[in-house]
C-alpha cells in the first residue's frame, strides 16, 4: 500500500444519498474535501437520479463521482470519507438502506487493496450503473479490472438513470455570492 504522504495520486470517489437535500450534502462534502490539506478536486460529474440498487423499497438516490488528487494514504482518505458522512448526519442504517450521504473510494491510483475495512478498486463498482454512468463522464478511458468502463456499462441496464441537469460547476459554492 502506498502510505507515502508526498506522492500525489489520482483517486475517484462515488457519492450517493437518498435522505434530505442530497445535492446540498454533495456540495458540502466536496467543499470539505477541497479544504483538506493534501486533497484537490480535479473534476466532478453531473448528478444523476438513480433507482435504488440492492434494496428496492426505498427512495431513489442521487449519485455523482469526483476525481481528485491526493497525498493522503488510502486509509487517511477512508477516515476522511467517514468523517464527512458523520458531519452530514449519516445515521446507522441497514445494509444498502437509506442514507443522507455515502462516500466510497472507487480507485486510488493503480492500487489494489484488500484490507478488512477497505477494498480498492471498490468491489461492487463494475456492476453498479449508478457508479459507472457518472464515472464515465469524468474518466471515459478508465480501465477497471482490465476492462473499459464501456465494457462494464454494456452489461448493465441504464434506462432509468437520469441526469438531473444542474448548472455547470454545480458544486462550486464560491459562485453563490457573486
Ligand atoms: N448505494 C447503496 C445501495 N444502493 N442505489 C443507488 N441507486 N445509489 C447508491 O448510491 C446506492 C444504492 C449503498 O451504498
Ligand atoms: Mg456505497
Ligand atoms: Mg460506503
Amino acid at each position: 500500500m502506498n502510505n507515502n504522504p508526498h506522492m500525489p495520486v489520482e483517486s475517484f470517489l462515488g457519492l450517493g444519498g437518498n435522505v434530505g437535500d442530497v445535492v446540498s450534502s454533495f456540495i458540502s462534502a466536496i467543499s470539505f474535501l477541497e479544504a483538506q490539506e493534501g486533497v484537490s478536486i480535479l473534476a466532478v460529474s453531473p448528478v444523476y437520479k438513480t433507482p435504488p440498487w440492492g434494496m428496492e423499497e426505498q427512495d431513489w438516490f442521487h449519485n455523482t463521482c469526483i476525481k481528485l488528487q491526493t497525498t493522503l494514504s488510502p486509509n487517511k482518505m477512508l477516515v476522511l470519507c467517514k468523517q464527512i458522512e458523520q458531519n452530514l448526519n449519516r445515521q446507522k442504517t441497514v445494509h444498502w438502506g437509506p442514507r443522507t450521504i455515502d462516500l466510497d473510494i472507487l480507485t486510488y491510483g493503480e492500487e489494489s487493496i484488500a484490507d478488512e475495512g477497505l477494498t480498492i478498486p471498490h468491489a461492487q463498482m463494475t456492476n453498479r450503473a449508478f457508479v459507472l454512468v457518472p464515472l464515465k463522464d469524468i474518466a471515459p478511458d478508465l480501465i477497471i479490472q482490465e476492462q473499459s468502463i464501456d465494457y462494464w456499462l454494456s452489461q448493465l441496464d441504464l434506462n432509468e438513470i437520469q441526469n438531473i441537469n444542474l448548472p455547470q460547476r454545480w458544486w462550486d459554492n464560491s459562485n453563490v455570492m457573486k
